[in-house]
């Protein structure tokens, strides 16, 4: 452990070419999702995962970008839907949009990072016109047994010139927790001009920087996290790329997270909402590079503390489980240097997860079943990000003297 410092060849923001000042390095990490079939332990692939601030446009970014189709692939084993808060996030929200933009008979929604057709499954219900574009195949196989309509299919801005030509233009284009996937994001909005109606709005939500930082949630920074998206450095990448962004809600899921609405310029009136956001990052300095480079410290602590209580409870002899097989979890054991010998198995509902191993700290993944069979007297919650829907859910495990280990913002037994 200890955050390796590389003295790499300095680095470019990806969407304006200014420097990237790095802000923490884990060294050297697993695909995040690479779970594996315990016969293909020790095939994985690795990549530097660093993050590093632009001086010039504030963005957060990775300092090494993996291939997408090694993220994102047939066998990619996400599904959204595996949390029924989330499910009830997206009908909420689905509600919204064919109430206040999808108004019109034949209005068109497109949905980039579909998955599992959590958003569009409503949608789809109330015949609203729709098409997910999701690039895993199992995913989008899961979506349409929803009676979904989805493309297995990259956006970029190929799809997008195929879509437009097969579906014509989109009244709405969504995305949630994908745009901040995609490093590619000139060709991403070069696809969403080519799709969008005039006077059409492109909305998408991803984890927040703000809270990442204030929370030293650094286990949000993955492989598929290229992009820690804030306000200010959404506004001037959607302006470099032709738009305007028009407004920003912050949004309790997935640990804190904010909602993008962006329009052609003049479209629509900026609220004073987003003005409001945009003042507040200024005032917590989120828009100065060098105010982000002290996370590595923080990052050290939580890290060193978390070690030293699992070293600890390894000696007591006690029995330690992980609840939620997480993406993000990935970093944390593998920058922790975790494995079986101190997590036995991480207990997660998503089938396709269940048998395999964690990729790099080849943890187990078991059925929720064996968390029960018997509970074991610690637990650490990877899932921290749904912590209310899961403590509801598991109450009964402390009911019988169980005790959760949680690590954002710091760490601590509960
Ligand atoms: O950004 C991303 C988010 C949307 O989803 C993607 N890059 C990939 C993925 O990240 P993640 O794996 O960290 O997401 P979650 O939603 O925090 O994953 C929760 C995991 O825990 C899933 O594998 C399902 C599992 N789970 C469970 O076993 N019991 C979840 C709940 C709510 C439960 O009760
Ligand atoms: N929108 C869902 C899923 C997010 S996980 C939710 O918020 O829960 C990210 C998803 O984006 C994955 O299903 C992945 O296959 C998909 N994805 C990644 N890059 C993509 C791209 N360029 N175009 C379409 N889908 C993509």
């Amino acid at each position: 452990m200890g955050l390796d410092r590389h003295d790499a060849q300095p680095s470019s923001c990806r969407i304006c070419a200014s420097p990237v000042v790095e802000i923490v390095d884990f060294g050297s990490q697993p695909v995040s999702n690479g779970f594996l079939r315990p016969e293909d332990a020790g095939s994985e692939s690795y990549f530097r995962l660093a993050a590093g601030v632009c001086e010039g446009c504030a963005m957060v970014q990775l300092l090494e970008e993996v291939p997408r189709d090694t993220m994102f692939h047939e066998g990619y084993p996400y599904r959204s839907s595996e949390s029924s808060v989330m499910v009830k996030h997206f009908e909420q929200f689905a509600r919204r949009l064919m109430e206040t933009e999808l108004t019109g008979a034949d209005d068109l929604v497109v949905d980039i990072g579909s998955n599992d057709g959590i958003l569009l499954a409503p949608m789809a219900e109330a015949g609203v016109r729709h098409l997910g574009v999701d690039a895993s195949q199992g995913a989008v196989a899961a979506s349409r047994e929803k009676g979904v309509r989805a493309r297995v299919d990259f956006f970029d801005e190929d799809t997008a010139q195929d879509i437009a030509r097969a579906e014509g233009p989109a009244r709405v284009i969504f995305s949630a927790n994908t745009f901040s996937h995609i490093a590619y994001l000139d060709s991403v909005m070069a696809g969403i001009d080519t799709l969008l109606a005039d006077d059409g709005v492109f909305v998408f939500e991803d984890r927040y920087l703000g809270d990442i930082i204030a929370n030293t949630a650094f286990d949000q920074i993955y492989d598929e996290h290229f992009y820690l998206f804030g306000v200010h450095s959404v506004s001037a990448m959607v302006r470099r790329y032709g738009f305007e962004l028009v407004d920003a809600e912050r949004i309790a899921v997935h640990g804190g997270a904010v909602r993008y609405w962006v329009a052609r310029p003049g479209a629509r009136r900026p609220t004073a909402g987003l003005a409001e956001l945009v003042a507040e990052e200024s005032e917590r300095g989120l828009v100065d590079p060098s105010s982000l480079t002290g996370f590595g410290q923080q990052v050290e602590k939580v890290c060193a503390d978390f070690v030293g209580l699992l070293d600890r409870l390894r000696e007591e002899g006690r029995s330690v489980a992980g609840y939620g097989a997480t993406s993000k979890s990935a970093t944390i054991i593998n920058y922790c240097g975790l494995g079986p010998s101190y997590i036995r198995y991480i207990s997660d509902t998503t089938k396709e997860k269940q048998g395999r191993l964690t990729p790099g700290g080849h943890i187990p993944v078991a059925p929720r079943e064996c968390f029960s069979d018997p509970y074991p007297e610690y637990a650490v919650l990877f899932a921290w990000n749904h912590a209310d829907e899961i403590l509801a859910k598991e109450k009964e495990f402390r009911e019988n003297g169980g005790r959760w280990i949680v690590y954002v913002p710091e760490v601590r037994v509960i």
